[in-house]
C-alpha cells in the first residue's frame, strides 16, 4: 500500500497504537502491537521510508513529528510491559511453593549445647551471666591484683566513663556470681558458656571475642585429684582417646593452677600441642570473695576456650572462620 505521509496520517497512527497497546492483555499480545507498528515493516517505520520522496519543505517538519510519534509509542508500549504478569499460564495457588532456604545453628551453638550436655550429665548447674560485668566481678573479687597486665587497656575492654565495668575478660566470674548472686550455699557445681572480650590481636588461635566454658565445684576437702579426674572424664567423653597433657601453671584466682593441652593435627601440618584450658584448687581469698570460710570449704575451677575445643572437633584451622560470617564456611554445619 502506498500511503501518503501528513500530520493528520500521523495523528492517526498515533491514536491507533495506544489503544492497541492498552488492549493488549499479554506479553506476546503487546510484542505483536509493536512489531505492528515499529517493527521493520512496521507502520511507522513504513511511514518514515516514505519521507526520502516528499517535497524538501514538508521532509523537515514531518520527520521531526515522526520521530516523536515514534518516541510516545515507545514509552506506552515500556510502560504496559511493566503493567503486564511475566507469564501468560494463569496462577494456581494451589501448588506447593519451592521449599526456602532454611538457616541453622551457628557451629558454635551446636558445640556448647554438646559441652553443656556432658557437664549436665555429671550433675552440673548451668549459670548465664552477664557480659558487661563489674571490674570488681571480673578481677578485685577473683583476686587479680590492682597492677596485674590483664586489667590494663591494652588488654581489658573498659566502658567510657565507667571504670567499675568492663567487658567481662573470662567466664570464671561464674565462680563469684553463682554463690553471691543466688545466694547458692555449697556444696554446689556449675558451669557457665559465654561470650568474652580481650583488647588483643587476632590469629589463627586467638580472637578478641570468643566462647569460654568456665566451671566451679565447691565442696569440703576438694582436691587436685577431683579436678584432674573431673577433667579428664570430661576430655573422655569429649574426645575419647585424643592425647592430652597437664601442665603446672599460673592463675591469681586459684592455687595450685594447672593447664591442660590437646594435641592438634591439621592435614600436611606437623602436630603441635593447643592450649585448651586453665584450671586450679580455688584460692582462698575467692572463697573468702564467696562468702565463705576456706577452712571449712574448698573448691577447684577450670576455664576452657570453647572456639580452640570446636576447632579440633571440627577441623577448623583458623578461629577467624567462625566470626567471618562466610556462608559457604557455616552451611557445611
Ligand atoms: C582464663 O581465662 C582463666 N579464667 C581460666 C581459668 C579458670 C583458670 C578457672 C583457672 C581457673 P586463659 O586466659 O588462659 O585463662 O584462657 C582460658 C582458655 O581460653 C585458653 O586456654 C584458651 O583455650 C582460650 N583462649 C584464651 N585466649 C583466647 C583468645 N584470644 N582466643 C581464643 N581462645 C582463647
Amino acid at each position: 500500500m502506498i500511503i501518503r505521509l501528513t500530520p493528520a496520517y500521523l495523528r492517526a497512527l498515533e491514536q491507533a497504537a495506544s489503544i492497541a497497546v492498552r488492549q493488549a492483555a499479554t506479553l506476546p499480545a503487546l510484542e505483536a502491537v509493536r512489531v505492528e507498528y515499529l517493527g521493520r515493516r512496521g507502520k511507522i517505520t513504513t511511514a518514515l521510508q516514505t519521507l526520502p520522496h516528499l517535497p524538501l519543505e514538508e521532509r523537515r517538519g514531518l520527520g521531526r513529528q515522526a520521530n516523536e510519534v515514534k518516541r510516545r509509542i515507545e514509552a506506552l508500549l515500556i510502560e504496559r510491559r511493566r503493567s503486564l504478569p511475566t507469564s501468560d499460564r494463569p496462577i494456581d495457588r494451589s501448588l506447593p511453593v519451592g521449599r526456602p532456604e532454611r538457616g541453622h545453628l551457628h557451629p558454635l551453638t551446636l558445640f556448647s549445647r554438646r559441652v553443656m550436655e556432658i557437664w549436665r550429665s555429671f550433675g552440673y548447674d548451668v549459670y548465664e551471666g552477664p557480659e558487661l560485668e563489674e571490674a570488681k566481678t571480673n578481677f578485685d573479687d577473683l583476686n587479680v591484683p590492682p597492677d596485674h597486665p590483664a586489667r590494663d587497656v591494652q588488654d581489658t575492654f573498659f566502658i567510657q566513663d565507667h571504670p567499675e565495668l568492663v567487658l567481662r575478660t573470662h567466664t570464671s566470674t561464674v565462680q563469684i556470681r553463682w554463690p553471691k548472686s543466688y545466694g547458692v550455699k555449697p556444696p554446689f557445681k556449675v558451669v557457665e558458656i559465654g561470650k568474652v572480650y580481650r583488647h588483643e590481636a587476632t590469629d589463627a588461635t586467638h580472637e578478641s571475642m570468643f566462647f569460654q566454658c568456665d566451671g566451679v565445684l565447691v565442696d569440703r576437702q576438694v582436691t587436685m585429684a577431683h579436678l584432674v579426674t573431673t577433667l579428664k572424664a570430661f576430655m573422655d567423653r569429649l574426645y575419647p582417646g585424643k592425647p592430652s597433657r597437664i601442665r603446672p601453671s599460673f592463675f591469681p584466682f586459684v592455687e595450685p593452677g594447672i593447664e591442660l593441652d590437646l594435641w592438634w593435627k591439621q592435614p600436611s601440618k606437623p602436630g603441635q600441642w593447643l592450649e585448651i584450658l586453665g584450671a586450679g584448687l580455688v584460692h582462698p581469698n575467692v572463697v573468702r570473695s564467696m562468702g565463705l570460710k576456706p577452712n571449712q570449704w574448698q573448691g577447684f575451677a577450670f576455664g576452657m576456650g570453647l572456639d580452640r575445643l570446636a576447632m579440633l572437633e571440627y577441623g577448623i584451622p583458623d578461629i577467624r572462620l567462625f566470626y567471618s560470617g562466610n556462608l559457604e564456611f557455616l552451611q557445611q554445619f
